[in-house]
């Protein structure tokens, strides 16, 4: 484990969260997604290793990865990973009629993410949602829109970020859930997403060039969460 010191002091939280995804849930981050549907993308990718990428990448020559936050615009709006994209997929209605949401289908998906990375096919692509589930599908459509009834080139490195934004509970082998926090109660914090268990930093300031249309206008719907402090 000489690189867990050497990364928890350059990198603290983000390396004990990385460390501590593969000790805890080694088997299923290893092993693929959340629902174990079929992908057609590339692999998965821990939240931890995806917050690392993006960070690392800042003034690389490489082609910055670019992180898809594929979540409703009222979740991206009550946080979101910093220098996300927000490209919702599916659209999921919550509101009424009326609602200020806009309609979403794999097609406008596709589109927005290609102009959101200015048409470079191999940009590293990261897909997240809240907890793995709508992040594979968007992923595979990303990676074979063909196969998904999608027109367009299929994006050549594509990760989908297996936890997910909030991320689920763990079960013990009598199905309940694990206390990953050892305070003696199980609750959000014991969740193993991105916000969660891994700890790691997110924002909620808004960044319109990087919101779905360029309209921030669309975040006045009220948001449905309110993420635990840490
Ligand atoms: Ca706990």
């Amino acid at each position: 484990m000489f690189q867990h010191s050497k990364y928890v002091k350059t990198l603290g939280l983000a390396a004990a969260g990385l460390a501590l995804s593969f000790m805890v849930v080694g088997p299923v981050a290893a092993e693929g997604n959340r629902p174990g549907w079929d992908r057609d993308y590339n692999s998965e990718i821990s939240a931890a290793k995806a917050y690392l990428l993006i960070t690392s990448n800042k003034g690389s020559k490489d082609i910055p990865a670019a992180l898809i936050d594929v979540r409703t615009l009222g979740e991206h709006a009550a946080g979101h990973p910093k220098g996300s994209y927000n490209v919702p997929f599916p659209h999921i209605n919550w509101a009424s009629e009326g609602s200020p949401y806009v309609g979403q289908d794999p097609q406008v998906f596709y589109d927005e993410v290609l102009l959101a990375v200015d048409g470079n096919l191999d940009t590293p692509i990261m897909t997240l949602c809240r907890s793995g589930y709508r992040s594979v599908l968007a992923a595979n459509i990303l990676a074979n829109p063909a196969g998904n009834g999608v027109y367009g080139e299929p994006f050549t490195n594509v990760r989908n970020i297996w936890e997910g934004f909030q991320g689920a509970h763990r079960y013990d082998n009598n199905d309940i859930a694990v206390d990953m926090t050892g305070d003696g109660e199980v609750t959000e914090l014991d969740k193993d997403g991105w916000i969660n268990h891994m700890e790691l930093p997110y924002s909620t300031v808004l960044t319109p060039a990087r919101a779905y249309l360029n309209d921030v206008n669309q975040y006045e719907t009220a948001t449905p969460y309110t993420y635990p402090e840490h």
